[in-house]
This record gives structure tokens, sequence and C-alpha cells, in this order.
């Protein structure tokens, strides 16, 4: 038989998806994230920060930024074949928070992206995701030229809970950027188990 599809191949499996979240301050690199690892053209909502918005986005460290995200990006990345990320990178200035809830459903975790220099731009997202009770990773996004710190102090100052993992990461590098994803599903996937143990002995 030479048409046809062969039974002996396997049946492709129909993977899980998954929906990730990136967020974090502005400009500290999740548009450059999202696009890092996507094997799709990720779907950008560039726009070019204009004089008008001068006064309202804090482009203090990032004086060479000329374009922010103004609604989301969207991508695509096969972690393992029968596990599918979407991504989905929230815009990072203080004016589009009103997304933030549509974009937060149904995700099964978040990318909370930090820059050393403006640790503090961070806070929201981490607040965010803490009071929602939405499994997290802390990603340092390395630039050239920050202050590095251990991963301890990072997490001191930021005050997290001691399971929340805290990864340095290059948000150019497509490999760097998919262990700061493995370790997002990771960690939810252990929360979300300890959570169902916690409620079934609750339970009996
Ligand atoms: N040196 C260096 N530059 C980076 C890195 N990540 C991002 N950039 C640069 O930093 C700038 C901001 O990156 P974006 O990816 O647009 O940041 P963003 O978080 O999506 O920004 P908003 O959507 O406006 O909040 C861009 O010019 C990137 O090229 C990095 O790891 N190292
Ligand atoms: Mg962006």
């Amino acid at each position: 038989m030479v048409f046809g599809r062969s039974s002996r191949k396997k049946r492709p499996v129909e993977p899980v998806t998954l929906k990730i979240l990136v967020a974090g301050g502005f400009g500290v690199g999740k548009t450059t994230l999202v696009g890092a690892v996507s094997e799709i053209r990720p779907l950008r909502t560039e726009e070019t920060l204009s004089e008008a918005g001068r006064p309202v986005d804090d482009t203090h460290g990032v004086e060479a930024k000329t374009t922010t995200t103004v609604a989301m990006d969207f991508g695509r990345i096969t972690l393992r074949e029968d596990l599918v990320l979407y991504l989905f990178g929230t815009p990072g200035q203080d004016r589009f928070w009103f997304l933030w809830d549509e974009l937060a459903q149904g995700a099964l975790g978040a990318v909370v992206l930090a820059d050393t220099r403006r640790l503090e731009d961070c806070f929201a997202a981490v607040d965010y995701f803490e009071r929602r009770n939405i499994p997290f990773t802390v990603a340092v996004n390395c630039f050239d030229g920050a202050p590095r710190h251990p991963v301890e102090t990072i997490a001191a100052a930021l005050d997290l809970d001691p399971d929340v993992p805290v990864l340095l990461c290059d948000a150019r590098g497509r490999e760097s950027v998919k262990e700061v994803l493995i370790a997002v599903v990771e960690h939810a996937l252990a929360l979300s188990e300890s959570r169902r143990r916690a409620a079934t002995a609750a339970a009996t």
C-alpha cells in the first residue's frame, strides 16, 4: 500500500496546552522574551512611545526604547511533544492595568520579569499574582551593566514566599527563556498537586 496513512504510524498525541503570562515592569523585556522562544511569528501590539505619552511613560533607565506594548504579546512554544505553552505578554505600563484580568483568565502560571536596576517596577506584578493565587516565578533579566545579585537577595528584596523560584535569565536567549518556562510549569504543577492533596486531606 503506497497511499493512505500507515496503520503502523503512531497516532500523534494531542498536546496539553497551557497558558502562561509574562509580566513585569515597563521595558523589562517581556516582548523580547516572547519573541525569543516563540515558534510562530509572535503577535505584537507595539506602538511608538509618543510625545503625548511622555509625562506618564517612565522611560528612565530605558531611554533607548522607542515602542511599547499596548495590548499584549502572544507566542507559542512546544516544550515537549505533548506540552504546548501559549505565552501572553502583558503591557508594562500602569495605564494598561485594566487588561490584566482579561489576560489572566485561565492562566496556569506566570513569569514576572525583573531588572535589578528597577526592582520595584515588578512589585505590582508580584502582588497581583500573590493576591490571586496564580503560581509564578521571578526571572531576573540580566541586562548588560545591571548589578548582579544572588537569587536569595532578590527573593528577600521582593519578600517572596520561600517556594517561589527565582532565576537569572537573558530574555533574548531561547535556551535561557525555555529554562524559565520549564520552572514555571514545574512550580505550578507542584503547587496544584500540593493544593489537591491538602483539599483531599481536609475532606477526609
Ligand atoms: N541588553 C539587553 N537588552 C534587552 C534585554 N531584553 C530586552 N532588551 C532590550 O530592552 C528593550 C525593552 O524590551 P521590550 O521587550 O520591548 O520590553 P517590554 O517589557 O516588552 O516593554 P513594554 O511592553 O513597553 O513594557 C528593547 O530595546 C530590547 O532590545 C536583555 O536581556 N539585555
Ligand atoms: Mg512589550
